[in-house]
């Protein structure tokens, strides 16, 4: 880094306090959230000597209120392109492809995130990106309408065009211009209560999908949530109605474990807002659903071959309950799921062995120790045997297909499922993003290999 420019973590950091503030005044209920969020984790802090130790250890106590992600919908290939650019200042790149077609939701999607370990120690941020398409509209007047319409606006301030363009040419920020920046970024996730179009037109755009009415009839694409951390989500679920909070229905993804994997989420419904419609004859009143609060707990990234395994057991778990719209048999696909997923190791030992999830390997000060003598054993399972190597689960940085299907579907309204036929088509988001979508396993499996090498050296053994 250039001397006088500041790290993209820090800009990342301070985008991520500024949208936290702004979403607090703009959607009361989440604050309430928060909250609870911080009564529950301080509860269990207080309980749980040994998290309190681990997450010491991983000087993360002080970042556990710290929201973890957010999400946006866009409208056009060229929004998208420059979203990629705009996250780059914060140092958030483009990770995995979603099809979100395949359960009813009329896009396709991204996480905008940090990559290398430090980054996300530091502030792990993210953000779920999607981009409209419109080309599953099937009226094609509509889809016209659609398309001309958000031709027309745009969403970035000119400002923090040329602050992109600046840290393009110049390879940074300064501290000045980096909170010019995150100013300027804060105008394109701002909520707008006017809609650039008419109630009639809304009305239609919605019954095509209250997706395309969200994404096409306002100024910018709104934040739609916020999401923080919590070390108790099931404990965050069962309290939210006590605090006035509506929570949907299940909690996504896995059970709850003695081992946490992958990711759970869960978000409280999206709020009836007052909006004002444009007219030719002035503006109308109308209401919108949109923005709502959701909390995530994560747990170690699975491999290739361990989320086959999650995704064959969610899979049996989903084709034999079904959730119905008002929350029905809601404990019996909680029981369902705990009871499928026995099959999936809950220890941490055979998690690795099995290769079923990825861990980050040190070197122990017996080992350094020892290593002096030179008398260790060349093989890795005899280096953790003796206590000389040891792993701790690398944290899941991504989101799930089927959980987020679950979290648009529950802010949407259950009644709107339908069932797109067109495929996924990951080389024309790829096209409109203007790079390539990093892979997500790709990264964990690096950063695993990276850590036995540097834990080998420090050993002092040559390769294994
Ligand atoms: C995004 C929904 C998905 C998640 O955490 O999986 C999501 C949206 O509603 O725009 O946020
Ligand atoms: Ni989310």
């Amino acid at each position: 880094m250039q001397a006088g420019f500041v790290s993209t973590d820090r800009i990342r950091s301070l985008f991520t306090e500024a949208m936290s503030q702004m979403y607090r005044a703009e959607v009361p209920q989440y604050g309430t959230l928060l909250e609870l969020v911080a009564e529950v984790n301080a509860e269990v802090l207080a309980t749980n000597a040994d998290l309190r130790e681990r997450l010491t250890r991983a000087g993360e106590l002080e970042r556990i209120d710290v929201e973890r992600h957010g999400a946006i919908r866009l409208g056009t290939a060229e929004e998208l392109h420059t979203i990629r650019r705009l996250f780059a200042v914060m140092g958030m790149q483009s990770v995995g492809y979603y099809d979100l077609s395949v359960a009813g939701v009329p896009v396709h999607s991204t996480c905008f995130r940090p990559i290398d370990d430090q980054s996300l120690s530091i502030n792990p941020f993210r953000v779920f990106t999607s981009l409209l398409r419109l080309e599953l509209i099937e009226d094609e007047g509509l889809r016209a309408e659609a398309a001309e319409i958000l031709a027309k606006r745009r969403i970035y301030t000119d400002r923090a065009i040329e602050l992109i363009e600046r840290h393009e040419r110049a390879g940074g920020l300064t501290e000045a211009e980096a909170k010019e920046f995150v100013a300027e970024a804060l105008e394109t996730f701002r909520w707008h209560g006017e809609a650039t179009v008419s109630a009639e037109t809304y009305k239609r755009l919605h019954d095509a999908h209250r997706l395309i009415a969200d994404v096409v009839s306002f100024k910018g694409p709104h934040i739609n949530h916020l999401t923080p951390r919590t070390l108790d989500i099931d404990a965050v679920q069962q309290r939210m109605p006590q605090r006035g909070i509506t929570p949907k229905a299940v909690i996504e993804g896995p059970p709850r474990r003695e081992c946490d994997i992958l990711l759970r989420q869960t978000s409280f419904k999206a709020l009836e807002e007052s909006i004002l419609f444009a007219g030719a004859d002035g503006a109308t009143e109308g209401t919108h659903t949109a923005r709502f609060g959701e909390i995530e707990q994560r747990g170690v990234a699975l491999t290739a071959k361990g989320r086959a395994l999650y995704d064959r057991l969610l899979a049996s778990v989903r084709g034999e309950v079904q959730v119905g719209a008002a929350g029905a048999k809601a404990r019996d696909y909680d029981a369902e799921l705990s009871e499928r997923f026995q099959e999936l190791p809950d220890d941490w030992s055979d998690l690795r062995k099995q290769e079923l999830a990825f861990f980050h390997y040190s070197a122990t000060p017996a080992g350094i120790a020892a290593a002096v003598t030179g008398q260790l054993p060349s093989n890795a399972e005899e280096l953790i045997a003796k206590g000389y190597l040891t792993f701790d689960p690398i944290v899941y940085e991504d989101f799930l297909p089927v959980s987020a299907a679950g979290i648009f579907q529950s802010n949407l309204g259950t009644d709107q499922q339908q069932n797109y036929a067109t495929r996924s088509n990951r080389a024309a988001f790829e096209e409109a993003l203007g790079a390539e979508v990093t892979d997500e396993l790709d990264l964990y499996a690096e950063r695993q290999a990276r850590s036995l090498e540097t834990a080998i050296d420090l050993l002092g053994l040559a390769a294994l």
